[in-house]
């Protein structure tokens, strides 16, 4: 079946959405990237940060190098996130907590904007920019929508740096266990704009596929994983997802 922006969509995918109880959701940039948000790949470019490439300035070496850097793009991109709303494709997921009996959304996206949807539970791989964390105690202090960051820990003074899994750094306790375990559950993977480069996350939808899930891309472009998955819809989230 054709949707209104010429996606196809299966009639097999169609039935696997009317019966699936357990669905894994993992989202990447790409969901996000109709609410404004820049997306890291794709397109043939990378972004870039005063000159630095974003595995570069994103990156733990970075971080232990020069943290004001860090915190200068992370602040730059709080101030462009600030005024960027949900999309048709967060709202829908939202949505799915309805329709599905265990749905599982799990993001690489660090921008919130699921949550602002009304997701709950969302599985945060890489973190939140809406979150500080101290660098000696580790309290996580949260960031304002709209005001300061802390400039130190509240509780012990030490420096925060921003609650992101960074290059070389490792997922938060549990999070990819938790992920790996409710994508081997699952009858349903849907994997929507990502690139699916970054490891631990893109070995996800091969753990639902080798446990027997039905796994689908949404992505405008092909990606590494489009032949693992049993169906690839060429289409924008926000365009693709209302009509699923
Ligand atoms: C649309 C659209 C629309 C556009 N609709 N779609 C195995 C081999 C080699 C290296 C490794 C390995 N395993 C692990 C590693 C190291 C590394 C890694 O994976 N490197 C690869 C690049 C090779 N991984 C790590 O370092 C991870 N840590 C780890 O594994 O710890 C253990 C370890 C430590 C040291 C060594 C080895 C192991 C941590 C990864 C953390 C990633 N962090 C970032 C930055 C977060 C902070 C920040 O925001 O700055 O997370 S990197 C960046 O990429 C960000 C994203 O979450 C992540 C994924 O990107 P995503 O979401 O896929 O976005 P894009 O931009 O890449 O793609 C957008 C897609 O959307 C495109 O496909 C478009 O077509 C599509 N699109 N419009 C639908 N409208
Ligand atoms: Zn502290």
């Amino acid at each position: 079946m054709q949707t209104a922006a010429g996606s196809t969509i299966s009639a097999e995918l169609r039935q696997r959405l009317a019966e699936a109880k357990r669905v894994l959701v993992l989202t990447g940039a790409g969901v996000s990237a109709e609410s404004g948000v820049p997306t890291f790949r794709g397109g043939g470019n990378s972004a870039v940060w005063k000159g630095l490439p974003f595995d570069v300035i994103s990156s733990g070496a970075m971080l232990e190098r020069n943290l004001p850097a860090v915190w200068e793009w992370f602040d730059y991109r709080r101030g462009v996130l600030q005024a960027l709303k949900p999309n048709a494709a967060h709202e829908t997921i939202a949505r799915w907590q309805d329709r599905f009996p265990e749905l599982t959304v799990v993001t690489q996206n660090v921008d919130g904007l699921h949550q602002l949807a009304g997701s709950r539970n969302v599985v945060e791989l890489h973190g939140s920019i809406w979150r500080a964390r101290c660098l000696v105690c580790r309290l996580v202090h949260e960031i304002p929508r709209e005001g300061a960051r802390p400039e130190a820990c509240r509780d012990c003074g030490n420096a925060v740096r921003p609650d992101v899994v960074l290059f070389g750094e490792m997922l938060p306790a549990g999070a990819f266990e938790f992920a790996a375990q409710r994508a081997a559950d699952c009858e349903l993977c849907l994997v929507i704009g990502t690139s699916g480069l970054v490891y631990p996350a893109a070995g996800l939808p091969e753990i639902a596929k080798s446990a027997g899930a039905f796994v689908c891309e949404i992505n405008p472009e092909p990606t590494p994983l489009s032949d693992l998955c049993d169906e690839a819809i060429q289409g924008k989230a926000g365009e693709v997802l209302p009509e699923l």
